[in-house]
């Protein structure tokens, strides 16, 4: 087969760049490891920046997230008996969030592929991309037992932390900068009324927990556990026992409860690859970088990577430059760091780490304190929480 983009990995990054090339006239092949099915049970981010609102806007999928996505103004942080509205809008000069979560994203977006002929390959095995370094690079996989072979232009890593593209760049190459916290999220998502209107983001003495939804009639909540806890040792009773030990009073006497239709603990990971190119391969989203998701952004620079390398890969094909694919790494990179900052910031401010000392833990209360009653402070938190622009 022939394409002049090969684009590995069937998530939101891989689909939207496939979707924003063809309105281009750009031709790509997505190849994807798991069946729909299985990417579209995968239960993860639920906020989205404006700038991800835009983009999926002008990839003409925006439809439905206009329709049952809630833009949101604010959310609240609580800790220690106080709670204080972070007001997004009024500290960031007009701009919002939207909540609509990932699994619907993903959704309209194999349905826009599907509707323009878009080709996907799902239950693809052993992807391998080959000749990075030539201008002539292909991708093999195998499928109910043949090996297929697409001759292209370009490859696009969008597979993922656990991908194969980041792996084929040369140990010399790539360096890696990670931070593993020492805690994971266990999270539920039940068809109950959301505790609260806006997302509550709880410090906790037990440990942290966050109040998210979908939608009118579907919560999502997080708590804080161990990195050893096993999701089959908590019972959803015993779930929201421990959520509502973590909550302000009023919500934790407010909040409705029910069976979880998912239930599952992601481990909290800080990763940065560099570059995110090598030859003609380009790293996109997950495959490049991980963010913890205390502060909702991993979808988001993903996002804003599928941004630079499609305005790249337009300008090779319709002005012959290349100066945005030479600069892609580096440009996306500037943005992800902050993003990293920013992450990092808000994860080490929320959580209960197990090995601080009585100084650090006095720290982390003081700046909650000094958060909650300095506006310089929480205009920089919403600055970053709405999405530095691109
Ligand atoms: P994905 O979604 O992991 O998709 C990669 C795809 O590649 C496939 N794949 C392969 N295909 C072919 N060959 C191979 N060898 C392959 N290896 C893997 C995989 O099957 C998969 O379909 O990466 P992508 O597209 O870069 O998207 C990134 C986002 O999924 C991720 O950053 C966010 O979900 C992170 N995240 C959040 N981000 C936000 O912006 N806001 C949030 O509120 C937010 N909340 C979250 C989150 C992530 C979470 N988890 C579970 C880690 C909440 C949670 C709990
Ligand atoms: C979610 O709704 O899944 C969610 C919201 C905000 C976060 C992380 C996850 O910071």
């Amino acid at each position: 087969m022939q394409t002049q983009v090969a684009i590995i990995g069937g998530g939101p990054s891989g689909l939207l760049l496939s979707q924003i090339l063809h309105l281009r006239g750009i031709s790509s092949i997505v190849l994807e490891q798991k069946s729909r099915n299985y990417v579209l049970g995968r239960i993860r981010a639920g906020v989205l920046e404006q700038g991800l609102v835009d983009m999926v806007r002008a990839a003409g999928v925006g439809e439905r997230m206009d329709k049952e996505g809630h833009p949101h103004s604010g959310f609240d942080i609580a800790f220690h008996g106080q709670r204080k509205r972070i007001d997004l809008e009024g500290l960031s000069g007009g701009k919002t969030v939207m909540v609509y979560g990932q699994t619907e994203l993903t959704l309209d977006l194999y349905e826009a592929r599907d509707q323009m002929g878009g080709h996907i390959v799902h239950e693809a095995e052993n992807v391998t991309p080959c000749e990075l370094e030539t201008d002539r690079p292909y991708v093999t996989y195998e499928k109910g037992g043949n090996i297929y072979r697409i001759d292209c232009d370009f490859i696009a890593g969008c597979d993922g932390f656990h991908g194969v593209s980041r792996q084929s760049i040369p140990k010399s190459v790539l360096r890696e900068y990670e931070k593993v916290y020492p805690f994971g999220w266990l999270g539920v998502l039940s068809k109950t009324p959301p505790v609260s209107s806006e997302l509550i983001y709880n410090h906790n003495d037990r440990g942290f927990a966050l109040c998210s939804m979908r939608n009118a009639n579907l919560s999502r909540y997080y708590i804080q556990c161990s990195m050893n806890e096993r999701v089959e040792n908590w019972s959803d009773e015993q779930f929201w026992e421990e959520l509502k030990k973590r909550l302000p009073e009023q919500a934790a006497q407010e909040i409705v409860t029910g069976p979880s239709i998912e239930k599952s603990i992601a481990p909290l990971r800080s990763f940065v690859a560099e570059p995110l190119s090598y030859g003609r391969l380009f790293l996109a989203g997950d495959a490049g970088h991980i963010v913890p998701p205390t502060g909702a952004k991993g979808l988001n620079l993903a996002a804003s990577d599928i941004y630079y390398l499609s305005e790249a890969l337009i300008d090779h094909y319709k002005k012959k430059s290349d100066q945005g694919l030479k600069d892609y790494s580096e440009k996306a990179l500037k943005r992800i760091w902050k993003a990293m900052r920013f992450s990092w910031w808000m994860t080490t401010l929320l959580h209960k780490f197990p090995q601080n000392s009585e100084f650090d833990n006095r720290m982390q209360e003081t700046e909650l304190d000094y958060l909650f009653s300095s506006e310089a402070a929480q205009k920089a938190l919403a600055e970053n929480y709405v999405g530095l622009p691109y």
